[in-house]
């Protein structure tokens, strides 16, 4: 992307920024592309796009800033719908007994697996814990990703949930990113509650949720409704809680068996029903009917090296919207670029590569609740997009290690990607 022009005239723009010469993917109906086309921002929204050739006048006398986008493909700005992106430590010794043949349930039974990370989570200082957090943020940025979901979940308790939400803030005041908090008190029982569950169901829903409430700091509940978590009635007991609050629901659900948490958590509304390898087919008329997402985790999937496939061509002919996301954490998938979990999709999963692409846009702007503002390249939305180096859409799931096939990032009509002097870079651990 080069800057053709920066005006310093005293009349008004109509627009702040246009970018030229662009082939936009703007994933309103399918890719949605169009070839020789413009895409203009003003006060941090589209304000126009189109073919160059229904400009009005020349670039230069419509806009104060004047991008040529040599043919390159733009498309929103992608959308991580579903990550649990701060923790403290990494689990990479973990991943070493799984290489050694241990299975990931056999770990959490042992107290390992998600409570070693509960345990450096609640050890770490708020200031630990955002500068291990942030180059994850910034990698996500840098990946495409501008807007994401963050889930608690490794506190599970009240102190350390919100440490994790604050840090979840604190990181969209300091990247320009938009960030959802979720909160996920119910990831696991903690170790200290193992002999009384549901007295740890009690402190979610009378203490933590209201309180979450109260102080704004969530914008929904999850929950990980499993054997090795949470059973269907105390999903249940959450969800009605959430409700109460006013907050969204999302569920963990049907991942490793099947549970008919999906369909219970469809039957509240959720946003999203998450996972679904062990979807029953029954339950997707649910879905549909209740205009659910199915959010597919394709990371996790190869990590695990799961065989169980969710139930796609089903979800397809039903006319399920399915959105893809990182699952990113530090167990079941360390993972960070959407581009690379869009290949997983397509290869493991069998998604064309426009459904792949519609799964971290269009469809990830609904799993959080953003499909009015964010995913699709449209008048009035947030300008938030991705200048790729790529002539066709296709070619983002395509390749894989090719290093960045990022030109350029624009988030809130900012151009964030190139950087140009930001100052203080706080991008290593
Ligand atoms: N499902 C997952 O894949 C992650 N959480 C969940 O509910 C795993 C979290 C972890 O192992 O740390
Ligand atoms: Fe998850």
């Amino acid at each position: 992307m080069t800057v053709i022009l920066t005006l310093e005239i005293m009349e008004m723009k109509t627009f702040d920024a246009i970018w030229i010469n662009a082939t936009l993917v703007t994933c309103a109906d399918g890719y949605g592309l169009i070839k020789e086309a413009a895409i203009a921002v003003k006060d941090g929204r589209i304000a126009w796009l189109g073919k160059m050739s229904e400009l009005e006048s020349s670039a230069m006398q419509l806009a104060e800033k004047v991008y040529d986008v040599e043919s390159r493909c733009m498309t929103p700005g992608l959308i991580d719908c579903h990550t649990h992106l701060i923790y403290a430590g990494n689990r990479a010794l973990e991943f070493e007994s799984r290489l050694k043949g241990k299975s990931y349930v056999e770990i959490a039974k042992e107290g390992g697996g998600i409570q070693s990370t509960v345990k450096a989570t609640r050890e770490a200082s708020t200031e630990e814990l955002f500068l291990q957090s942030y180059p994850r943020a910034k990698a996500c940025l840098l990946n495409g990703t501008t807007t994401l979901e963050i889930k608690s979940g490794y506190g599970l308790n009240l102190e350390t949930e919100k440490k994790m939400l604050l840090v979840a803030k604190r990181l969209e005041e300091e990247l320009p990113l938009t960030i959802k908090r979720t909160f996920l008190g119910a990831h696991t029982i903690p170790i200290e509650y193992k002999q009384d569950k549901d007295a740890y169901v009690d402190q979610v829903c009378n203490e933590m949720i209201p309180e979450m409430a109260k102080i704004n700091l969530a914008d929904a509940v999850d929950v990980f409704c499993e054997s090795i978590a949470f059973n269907y009635e105390q999903t249940e007991r959450i969800f009605q809680t959430a409700k109460q609050f006013g907050l969204d629901v999302k569920c963990h659900a049907e991942q490793l068996s099947y549970l008919g948490a999906a369909k219970l958590a469809s039957t509240c509304h959720a946003l999203s029903v998450d996972h679904l390898e062990y979807l029953s087919l029954d339950d997707i008329k649910t879905l549909k009917e209740n205009n659910t997402v199915a959010v597919l985790l394709p990371g996790a999937f190869y990590f695990l090296k799961e065989t169980k496939k969710p139930p796609i061509a089903e979800l397809i002919n039903a006319r399920v919207p399915i959105a893809l996301a990182t699952d990113c954490n530090p167990g079941t998938s360390p993972i960070l670029s959407l581009p690379l979990i869009m290949n997983m999709a397509c290869i493991l999963f069998g998604l064309t590569a426009e459904q792949a692409l519609l799964g971290v846009t269009k469809h990830a702007a609904k799993a959080l609740g953003l499909e009015k503002t964010h995913g699709t390249l449209e008048e009035n939305k947030v300008a938030d997009f991705v200048i790729w180096n790529v002539k066709h859409p296709v070619e983002i799931s395509y390749y894989m290690g090719y290093g960045s096939l990022i030109n350029g990032v624009i988030k809130n009509a900012e151009v964030v990607i190139p950087v140009s002097s930001r100052g203080e870079d706080r991008g290593t651990q």
